[in-house]
């Protein structure tokens, strides 16, 4: 009579789920070893143990009510900025109907500028007015999109560029591969495709050219992908050829995974 009222006790724990059964830990494993398409088997099991917002991360700039998304420039006194200005627009969409158009007015000092969201005063997927914290971008591949006009004049051999970057709450970077604009790009006008995986390390293995990132007083790589404050894309001339142009460019389907 013992053993079998063990037996029982053992049977009503199992079907109540007071402990998993074998065959609930074989499932669980089983979904842990099978990796969709493209994926890592450690990018699943970190998405089985730490699940995403359910909240967009895409910057596709749709909402009127919602304007830039909280894209604006973001001003340095210490460098004049070619990006003068951000605006939600419908006159180019890679998705949708409307994307961000980022005034360009390049000429004399002004080679270079940035246009960038701030997590902290502009939460991804919160509407504007609310604030958040740093975002956990760990291990994530931001990807952008970026047109420009015909109009716009650049060399082959000396183009100029677009980087993806981010920022950590204490401001340390990472800028990502630097993109040419090269000359059929622009007499085209296609969406330039930009991206940036915020695992890399650029000091301790040569990734791709113009990638960046913060250093501390040792010359160590000091970023904090835990802490994302900011995303943005530069814009710049060539080191050897300066740009004079006064235009727009356009930014749209900015997300990550
Ligand atoms: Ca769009």
């Amino acid at each position: 009579m013992k053993v079998t009222s063990i037996a029982i006790t053992l049977f009503a724990a199992a079907a109540s789920g007071v402990f998993p059964g074998p065959s609930a830990t074989a499932f669980a494993q089983a979904k842990k070893q099978t990796p969709a398409r493209g994926e890592t088997a450690e990018a699943v099991a970190q998405g089985a143990e730490k699940p995403q917002p359910a909240r967009p991360t895409t910057y596709g700039f749709e909402d009127p009510a919602e304007a830039t998304m909280g894209w604006r420039v973001f001003p340095d006194p210490k460098t004049p900025s070619a990006v003068t200005g951000a605006e939600r627009t419908t006159e180019q969409r890679r998705d949708g109907t409307a994307s961000l158009r980022i005034d360009l007015d390049f000429g004399e000092s002004r080679q270079s500028g940035e246009a960038a969201v701030d997590f902290i005063l502009n939460p991804p997927g919160e509407p504007q007015g609310t604030t958040g914290d740093p975002v956990n971008l760990t291990n994530k591949v931001i990807t952008a999109f970026v047109k420009f006009r015909r109009d716009l004049q650049v060399k082959e051999d000396r183009p100029p560029g677009l980087q993806l970057f981010v920022k950590d709450a204490q401001h340390r970077s990472l800028y990502g591969c630097w993109q040419n604009i090269e000359p059929v790009m622009v007499e085209s006008e296609v969406w330039i495709r930009l991206t940036l995986r915020t695992s890399m390390r650029p000091d301790l293995k040569n990734e791709c050219e113009g990638a960046e990132i913060s250093k501390d007083t040792s010359g160590k790589a000091s970023f904090d992908p835990t802490q994302i404050r900011r995303l943005g894309v530069k814009i710049a001339a060539n080191e050897s050829e300066r740009l004079a142009y006064q235009g727009p460019a356009y930014l749209d389907s900015v997300s990550w995974k």
